[in-house]
């Protein structure tokens, strides 16, 4: 029994032994967990700490994008605005170019009033001269500002009717001038104002009654040149004419040396020089000058007398103003482009055959405009050769002296089919191409062909304001040009020429376009090809604009003749089968021969005024 208690009793302490390392292990236990439920705890304190920073800055964030959608959209109503502004831009853009152009256009107006100014002006100072000369003999006296035409006043004592006829005269025929050449009205409505100032009740009867009478237009005469006095200048080796009219022009010793006029040293009969560049002295200067009224006499140090008369020296002063209105009188230089609003001129063909004065008036206005139509010429061959013997010889080219436009089997041009013809200049496949060009309407057919024409000047002058870029490549890039075939004798032409030709102060002169004959061979770098061709279909664009293109249709006995330097021409497609018919004959000439016609013309209507 003891020994079971004995047993009993270290059962109960091995079990409360046991107890005890339990509950031991499950205090450690415990402990542990108390440590990490802090831990949980703090970091439990952390995330809430953090979650309340999110909260806070959520709530900064929300409140930035709130004023960012704001400042967005004010932005867009900015934009709506600036989008509207820009379009007002681009409208006024569009306005400033019209301005510009109309400014150009003006501009050009009034130099060329401004060049007519200068010899109205020489005149009237002259005769104003006079009038002062007589105001000592106490006849009349004017007080004049030639120069400005606004401020001119005229006082007039003791008038006489002599002197204020004249006066009027003066005035009258300036205006008439000016009226005659359809030139800056304005100005002349100035003039007129001007001359009816100071006029005499009498004297305006008797210019009112002259005029009523008179049917014929008033002519302008100039003066002549009167010398006052010369003199030299050693330091420049040059004479200085001064002019009765109070102008004075300078002329360089050796360039008078080189102009002696007399037999050793110029054929008259042939107005040539015989005197040799090889003989002058370029340092030459006068041993003795002689002045009479109308001519200076110079003696050259070895002996050589050389006489030079007034009016020959004055229409050679080297002033720039004479100069150019000189070099616009040899070459006509007068143009007036134009769109499709334009009238085209006409004449009868007959007429131009037969009378000076309306073969003339033809040439000038081919010149001026470009384009002139004559009509009722008989309808079969031969008509443009005779415009031709009218100029003095024609053009031949590897068409032929004439050719005949109509729809040929195998053609050698585009041309001689019935497709339509885009807008092109004739031959540029020639380095020279013909400046001039007939063509006569012998029959027309019903269906299609009608004409297309385009100044190709002012569209290019269009060009240079709306695409510069695209005017410096077609005004710089070198085409090659190629015709090959047979025709007159058989041919295979090659040539490089500039869409847009210009001269040296940047003017276009010459247009080169035919859409046919540019070769594919193109001599240019790849990259430079695509602006190439894309600055050549802007160009064509602009001419296809219906305010810049004419459309007519020629009718038998009509005789287109134009500038083809100048003018770009087409055609549309035509029918020519099923009995329509369609016969064109054409012919070339160049402008060298067509202005000397013009000059001779001029000088047998007008002689040397
Ligand atoms: C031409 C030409 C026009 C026409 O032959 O070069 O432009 O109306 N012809 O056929
Ligand atoms: N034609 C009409 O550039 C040209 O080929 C112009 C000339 C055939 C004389 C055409
Ligand atoms: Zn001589
Ligand atoms: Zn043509």
């Amino acid at each position: 029994m003891r020994l079971q208690v004995q047993e009993m009793q270290r059962a109960i302490s091995e079990g409360r032994k046991q107890q005890e390392a339990k509950c031991n292990k499950k205090l450690l236990e415990l402990h542990s967990l108390q440590g990490m439920v802090d831990e949980l705890q703090a970091e439990n304190r952390q995330l809430a700490r953090e979650l309340q920073a999110h909260v806070k800055s959520k709530c900064e964030l929300e409140q930035a994008l709130k004023s960012r959608n704001e400042i967005i959209h004010e932005f867009n109503e900015l934009l709506d605005s600036n989008l509207e502004e820009h379009a007002q831009f681009l409208a006024m853009k569009q306005e400033v170019t019209d301005v510009k152009w109309q400014l150009q256009q003006v501009q050009t107006e009034a130099s060329e009033f401004a060049k007519l100014q200068a010899p109205v002006m020489l005149w009237a100072r002259t005769i104003f001269r006079r009038r002062q000369i007589s105001s000592s003999r106490g006849f009349t006296e004017f007080e004049v500002d030639c120069e400005n035409l606004d401020s001119t006043r005229v006082k007039t004592r003791s008038q006489r009717h002599f002197q204020l006829r004249q006066y009027c005269k003066m005035w009258r025929s300036a205006a008439k001038y000016f009226l005659n050449n359809k030139i800056f009205r304005n100005g002349m409505q100035k003039l007129l104002t001007a001359q009816n100032t100071p006029i005499h009740p009498v004297q305006n009867v008797l210019y009112q009654s002259r005029r009523l009478h008179s049917q014929t237009t008033f002519k302008f005469n100039f003066p002549a040149s009167a010398i006052q006095k010369v003199e030299t200048s050693d330091k420049h080796r040059w004479f200085v004419v001064h002019w009765e009219d109070g102008n004075h022009s300078v002329y360089p010793y050796a360039w008078l040396r080189d102009n002696c006029q007399c037999p050793q040293c110029f054929l008259s009969s042939a107005k040539a020089r015989k005197f040799a560049i090889k003989d002058l002295d370029v340092n030459i200067s006068p041993e003795k000058i002689i002045l009479t009224d109308s001519k200076i006499s110079v003696a050259w140090p070895d002996q050589h007398i050389s006489e030079f008369d007034a009016n020959w020296l004055r229409t050679r002063c080297f002033h720039q103003s004479t100069r150019e209105e000189k070099q616009n009188q040899y070459f006509m230089r007068d143009q007036l482009h134009w769109g499709s609003e334009f009238q085209i001129p006409t004449a009868n063909f007959e007429e131009v055959l037969t009378c000076d004065e309306v073969a003339y008036k033809w040439l000038c206005n081919l010149r001026r405009v470009g384009f002139v139509q004559l009509k009722h010429a008989p309808r079969r061959k031969g008509q443009v050769a005779k415009l031709g013997k009218r100029i003095g010889y024609v053009r031949l080219t590897f068409y032929g002296h004439t050719w005949q436009v109509e729809d040929k089997p195998d053609a050698n041009n585009v041309a001689y089919t019935s497709g339509e013809l885009k807008l092109h200049t004739d031959y540029p496949a020639l380095h020279h191409p013909p400046g001039i060009q007939f063509l006569h309407c012998i029959k027309q057919t019903d269906v299609g062909g009608e004409t297309i024409m385009v100044d190709g000047f002012h569209v290019a002058n269009q060009l240079r304001q709306l695409n510069p870029e695209a005017f410096r490549v077609l005004s710089s890039v070198l085409v090659d040009f190629t015709d090959t075939g047979k025709d007159y004798c058989d041919f295979s032409l090659q040539s490089k020429n500039k869409i847009i030709d210009l001269d040296h102060n940047g003017n276009v002169v010459r247009i080169n376009y035919n859409n046919a004959t540019r070769d594919s061979v193109l001599d240019l770098p790849a990259e430079q090809v695509h602006p190439f061709l894309s600055a050549l279909k802007d160009f064509v664009l602009l001419m296809y604009k219906p305010e810049n293109l004419v459309t007519f249709k020629m009718e038998p006995g009509d005789v287109l003749t134009f500038d083809n330097w100048r003018i770009l021409h087409g055609r549309l497609s035509y029918h020519s089968d099923g009995g329509y018919e369609r016969h064109l004959e054409g012919a070339y000439a160049d402008w060298d021969e067509v202005m000397s016609r013009a000059r001779c013309l001029k000088h047998a209507l007008h002689g040397d005024k």
